[in-house]
């Protein structure tokens, strides 16, 4: 089972959306494991978008992750990574589809709400970043058998 990490970023929270977003993954059947309210560290957004070190946007989206508190949740599910990333739109959000988060709520790159993984790869690697095992839970869903074939 795929495992990707959600972040509903701080520009989600501070705008009273994290509960309109986390009903879309839940309602697309995606199994929450892992679910916590948190400050990011400068150091955890480092690490978590070090593939962007290069780029002339890096200090910005760190200091945009790390601006206000997040809510991180890690979701389990058939084809999780790419279902999450259909469901966030794209990552510009002028071009995400009506429909999708970004297209619905957002408007510019610097500030499109939502963080998912992008590949099976970093999904295992950025739930381990953001959370213990202590933290995830292994469980199972009386639905599960309605939404898992
Ligand atoms: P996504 O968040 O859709 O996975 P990404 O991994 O390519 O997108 O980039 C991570 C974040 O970095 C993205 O949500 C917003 C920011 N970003 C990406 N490309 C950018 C650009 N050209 N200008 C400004 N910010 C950018
Ligand atoms: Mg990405």
């Amino acid at each position: 089972m795929e495992r990707t990490l959600i972040i509903i970023k701080p520009d989600a929270v501070q705008r009273g959306l994290t509960g309109e977003i986390l009903r879309r993954f839940e309602q697309r059947g995606l199994r929450i494991v892992g679910m916590k309210f948190m400050q990011v560290s400068r150091e955890l957004a480092e690490k978590h978008y070090d593939v962007h070190r290069e780029r002339p946007f890096f200090a910005g989206l760190v200091e945009y992750i790390t601006a206000s508190p997040v809510v991180v949740i890690a979701l389990e599910g058939t084809d999780a990574i790419a279902a999450a990333r259909k469901t966030i739109g794209a990552t510009k959000p002028v071009e995400a589809e009506a429909g999708t988060i970004r297209g619905d709520f957002a408007l510019e790159i610097g500030r499109n709400l939502v963080h998912g993984s992008d590949s099976v790869e970093n999904g295992q690697i950025e739930v381990a970043n953001f959370f213990v095992e202590s933290e995830l839970a292994s469980w199972e869903r009386a639905t599960d058998r309605w939404i898992f074939e």
